[in-house]
């Protein structure tokens, strides 16, 4: 568990924040930083939407190392309103939308070692400052995920996390937008900090590739711990905060009932952009684990 791995003996406020502890960084720590940045920044012109792109440069997050949260959340704070805290890492569910719904993002203080530069399961800095802070500068993405905050408060009190956790999971962790002239880029953060899923997510012939739909996306598992089976495209920023924003409640009673669709499915009802092949060696899928 990362944080008894990373400093357990921090003390932590009981919104589960600190201090971003600076003085714990080494050398090998910025520099680590310095590599991923620079491997992303090496891709991903053409590949990231330009909201992310706009937002990288507005933040002035660079390569130099692992940014301070003060400096950045002023930038924020400017731009729209949210701003950022250090956590150590995975929170309580219920934590993590509190601080959403006030808009707050969490981020965890440490980073990855070498051993693990191209692949974490947790969350670590680079993954929460350089895949999700850039698109809180933009105002529409900014208040999806303030509703997204308060709409986890709702959810858990009707038993239906798990809907909500897809949404996500599907649209700010793994997300792709289309362009208007129908080439597609990407917004999530799960793949806009991972070096070969953000060449898999666009160029490879092996996951399906299907239009955004919330009822369809709330019946869809999904792959904790391999590239993803199937991505979800949406139009615009607009599309999906439009698609979110009524309330759930009935929506999710009228789920209850229907089956669920495993993380490699195709629906009768899709409009699908391109069907995967599935082929497990391009995918990494060959060892396979579930779909949660
Ligand atoms: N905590 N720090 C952190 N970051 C997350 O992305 C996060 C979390 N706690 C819970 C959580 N995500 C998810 O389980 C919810 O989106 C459902
Ligand atoms: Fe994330």
């Amino acid at each position: 568990m990362a944080v008894l791995e990373h400093h357990a003996d921090l003390p932590l406020r009981p919104d589960y924040t600190l201090d971003q502890p600076r003085h714990l960084y080494s050398a090998e720590d910025h520099a680590v930083w310095r590599d991923l940045f620079r491997r992303q920044a090496a891709i991903l012109p053409g590949r990231a939407c330009d909201e992310f792109l706009t937002g990288l440069a507005g933040l002035g997050v660079a390569a130099d190392g692992i940014p301070d949260f003060e400096r950045l959340s002023d930038i924020l704070e400017k731009t729209t309103g949210w701003r950022i805290v250090a956590v150590p890492g995975l929170v309580p569910d219920d934590v993590f939308f509190g601080h959403m719904a006030a808009r707050r993002f969490p981020v965890t203080w440490w980073i990855r070692n070498r051993a693990r530069i191209d692949y974490i399961q947790e969350p670590d800095v680079f993954h929460d400052i350089y895949g999700h802070v850039p698109l809180l500068m933009n105002p529409v993405f900014a208040d999806y995920m303030q509703a997204y905050g308060k709409g986890g408060l709702k959810a858990a009190k009707l038993g239906a996390l798990h809907r909500l956790a897809r949404l996500y999971w599907y649209t700010v962790e793994f997300g792709l937008i289309a362009q208007a002239d129908g080439s597609l880029r990407i917004y999530g953060s799960g793949i806009l900090s991972s070096k070969t899923e953000s060449v898999f997510c666009l160029d490879s012939a092996a996951p399906n590739r299907i239009r955004f739909d919330l009822r369809r996306l709330m019946r869809t598992k999904y792959r904790i711990d391999t590239f993803q089976k199937s991505y979800f495209v949406i139009r615009s920023f607009d599309e999906l905060f439009d698609a979110t924003r009524p309330d759930f409640a009935p929506l999710y009673a009228g789920l209850a009932a229907l089956p669920d669709f495993g993380a490699a499915g195709i629906a009768p009802d899709d409009a699908v952009l391109t069907r995967g092949t599935l082929d497990a060696r391009a995918g990494g899928w060959e060892a396979e684990t579930a779909d949660v």
